[in-house]
């Protein structure tokens, strides 16, 4: 057997790190500052992020409860690490399943496996903030993951929680929702956008 090149700079937390909060929402309440969420056209949105490595354990342990704090709040299903300003494949996902927190860490997520089946569901983004539409995508993906003990996991996944799996790992690639649909949809959400953060910015007189 030989070494596995992938695991060269795996990310390997320190011991403490497993035992360290977690960022459920029983530890990122109040108490966890939040961050500001970069909202499009904003280049860091359209960058791709890098792997977490080794050296990556304090910087991953400070920002999940943050990025779970911030997603709790705002409130989202889902946030990925560039959308607080951080270029790393590293995001946060929580459906709530019968209202009670189910908190995911996905640390450099892979889709391995996605089915030929599509399904078509409306999408929203912390990142284009009042806009949605309908977006197609394959209805089941299998994703390939490292938690923040640093344990390989695997997630097959369907309805929602594929669609939100795609949806960050597209952020740790650049893309967005809106590139999913057509050059007209997306244009016109992104005018409608800029509108609107226009019309607040000058709301409260900036
Ligand atoms: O809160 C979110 N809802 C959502 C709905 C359908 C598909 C994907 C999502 S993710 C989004 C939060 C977000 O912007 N994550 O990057
Ligand atoms: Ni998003």
């Amino acid at each position: 057997m030989g070494v596995d090149p992938g695991d060269t700079d795996r990310y390997m937390p320190a011991m403490s790190a497993t035992i360290s909060p977690t960022g459920s929402p029983i530890d990122s309440n109040d108490t966890v500052e939040r961050l500001r969420i970069l909202i499009a056209p904003d280049p860091v949105l359209r960058a791709k992020a890098r792997p977490v490595g080794a050296g990556d354990d304090a910087l991953v342990r400070d920002l999940v409860p943050r990025m779970f704090s911030t997603m709790y709040h705002a409130p989202g299903i889902g946030l990925a690490a560039p959308q607080v300003g951080t270029g790393l494949r590293l995001a946060v996902v929580d459906l709530m399943p019968d209202e009670k927190p189910h908190p995911i860490v996905l640390i450099n997520p892979e889709i391995i496996g996605l089915s030929d089946e599509l399904a078509t569901r409306e999408e929203g983004c912390l990142s284009l903030p009042g806009q949605y539409a309908d977006v197609t995508r394959p209805a089941r993906a299998k994703i390939r993951y490292q938690d923040q003990s640093g344990t390989r996991q695997e997630i097959e996944a369907d309805g929602l929680l594929a669609a939100c799996l795609q949806h960050e790992i597209d952020h740790l690639d650049g893309v967005l929702f809106v590139d999913h649909l057509s050059n007209l949809k997306r244009n016109m959400i992104m005018r409608r956008l800029a509108k609107e953060m226009r019309q607040k910015r000058d709301d409260v007189g900036r």
